[in-house]
């Protein structure tokens, strides 16, 4: 499955020159894109993560912002959770944009957020990597190591003054997503959908995402295997909540788990199937172990 999927993105790659409409084909071999949405792109550039994007990979237009602090971001429905974030990627262009600019060795973050913030915006910080835009056209960001289980935004966030400044290509052919959003920080504002849509900036996410069944060591037990009527979980008590989220990345569960080393769960509703329990630490650090529901 793994492997026929990983050569529909190849595939993909290939017709991003222009046959769009083929893409469609592309979206179906790749849950992570399985948007009904027919500009929405996909392919490989590595065998170690995929490319999940809103664009059609050409900019009619640019934005920037006047100062440096503030943000532009993604935001990526995840379909089939959870997944692996190991980087992004943004296109910035030939340097045309910012007019009197200059953008080459510019700064730029690239952070990961959670859904978690107030009406869905971007809530917890997941991870984060400073960068520099090196080249013209896609500059691709690594080294991000974020754990996702439900929907994510990829934030990045400018470090210089314009125009002197990484600037973000600006996707204006329809259908749009309308998934782009902005935030001026430094006029202390709250995230707002961008009247910029789409935004070219892309998630990479790892292809053999690495779900950890048992760690000998780490003192999270979940027994038995499969739950039948109840689920018992054993962790320290360094942990300050423990959430369960189903197959699709929907969280079904949070409990406070302050203090606590243990908790069982009734899942006699629980239909049968895998499901992932993160154990998440007041630093908002989290482990995810994979289980499973049998009846
Ligand atoms: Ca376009």
């Amino acid at each position: 499955m793994k492997v026929k999927s990983i050569f529909g993105l190849i595939i993909c790659m290939q017709l991003l020159s222009g046959v769009h409409a083929q893409l469609i084909s592309c979206t179906a071999v790749q849950d992570l894109n399985s948007v009904p949405f027919s500009k929405n792109t996909c392919g490989a550039t590595s065998d170690n993560y995929m490319i999940y994007s809103y664009d059609d990979g050409m900019a009619e237009n640019y934005c920037a912002w006047q100062q440096a602090g503030n943000m532009n971001a993604v935001k990526f429905i995840l379909h089939e959770g959870p997944a692996a974030i190991e980087g992004a990627r943004v296109y910035v262009g030939t340097g045309t944009f910012p007019v009197g600019g200059s953008i080459l060795n510019q700064p730029f973050r690239v952070s990961v957020y959670a859904n978690d913030g107030e009406n869905g915006m971007p809530g917890s910080l997941l991870d984060s990597i400073s960068s520099l835009v090196t080249n013209y056209e896609w500059v691709t960001v690594t080294g991000i190591h974020a754990f996702v289980i439900s929907d994510f935004y990829i934030v990045i966030t400018q470090l210089s003054n314009g125009p002197d400044c990484i600037p973000t290509g600006v996707d204006e052919t329809g259908p749009k997503a309308n998934q782009s959003y902005s935030r001026n920080i430094m006029a202390n504002q709250p995230w707002a959908l961008s009247p910029y849509q789409d935004m070219m900036i892309n998630a990479l996410i790892s292809t053999n995402v690495g779900i950890v069944e048992q760690t000998p060591g780490d003192g999270i037990t979940i027994s038995p295997v499969p739950a039948d009527e109840t689920a018992h979980f054993e962790f320290p008590s360094l942990f300050k909540y423990v959430s369960i989220a189903n197959s699709c990345g929907q969280n079904i569960f949070t409990r406070d788990v302050s203090g606590q080393s243990s908790l069982s769960v009734n899942t006699s509703n629980y239909q049968a199937g895998i499901y992932f329990a993160s154990f998440t630490s007041s630093g908002g650090e989290s482990l995810v172990r994979k289980w499973v529901v049998g009846h």
